[in-house]
């Protein structure tokens, strides 16, 4: 559908019409439409708009990505849809790979985002040649399969947008996490290293200015403490709204 401009709404419902898209597309799992409206809810929340906070972790995330020896981006259906641009810049700008890793598994989907990521510029894609594949130890769901040469020799991984155990799982190999998530109270939000409480659309070439400036300074970065500024943001704005007392 075409959003006229003058919408009230009309950057929300055109990320909808982009996920849609990538649904249509085939990139997209019909489960990720789900998944991106909770990710609404909690954008509404948020202000739909970059926060202070989210600021600060996509400075810590731009530090740790750039001081990596071997950085992944690990790309699920819905991340390819919305900014498979952003992640190819990302990979240029902190030198890192890409690799397709999906909830739930479907070869011809994931063919598909490889096209995806090569037509946006990619110039190799992980996670797509069976005989490379690893296994994640203590993790039963289909993203315990990783890449010999991505997500299982990197020592910072970027898995934006995910959805629970496999955060844990990368933590206990001894990898540093960073992760996209509108959610602060999600399972890979509490558990990851970094967690940017934004919109991918908007943090992630956020994210991508940070490590063109090539600033590798520490900031002093607690995960705990910036979760609990994330979530003292979203009550401020619903009192801001007069949503609550
Ligand atoms: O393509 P696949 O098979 O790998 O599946 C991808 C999805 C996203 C469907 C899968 O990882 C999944 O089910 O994720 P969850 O458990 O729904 O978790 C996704 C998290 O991302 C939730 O906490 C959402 O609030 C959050 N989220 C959704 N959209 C966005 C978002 N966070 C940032 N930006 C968004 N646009």
């Amino acid at each position: 559908m075409n959003i006229p401009k003058s919408h009230p709404r009309f950057v929300s419902l055109s990320i909808r019409e982009k996920i849609v898209k990538g649904y249509n597309d085939g990139l997209v799992a019909k489960e990720g439409l789900l998944a991106h409206g909770r990710g609404e809810a909690f954008d509404y929340l948020v202000g739909e708009k970059t926060t202070k906070v989210a600021r600060y972790a996509i400075k810590a995330a731009a530090a740790k990505l750039l001081s990596a020896e071997n950085p992944v981006i690990s790309v699920n259906g819905n991340v390819a849809a919305l900014c498979p641009k952003e992640i190819v810049q990302l990979a240029k700008a902190a030198n890192a790979k890409i690799e397709v890793n999906l909830f739930y598994h479907d070869e011809s989907r994931k063919k598909k985002i490889e096209k995806s990521l090569k037509k946006a510029g990619a110039k190799q894609v992980l996670g797509m040649n069976p005989r490379s594949y690893r296994k994640i130890g203590g993790l039963d769901s289909p993203r315990r399969i990783i890449d010999k040469d991505g997500i299982f020799v990197a020592d910072v991984v970027l898995v934006p947008l995910e959805d629970g155990d496999r955060t844990e799982a990368l933590k206990k190999m001894g990898k540093d996490v960073i992760t996209f998530d509108l959610n602060p109270l999600s399972r890979t939000a509490q558990m990851a290293d970094i967690t940017i409480v934004d919109n991918v659309i908007r943090g992630m070439r956020l994210l991508v200015s940070a490590c063109k400036k090539s600033k590798t300074a520490k900031n002093n970065f607690n995960n705990k403490k910036s979760l609990s500024s994330a979530i003292s943001e979203i009550k401020n704005n619903l009192k801001r709204r007069g949503s609550l007392a």
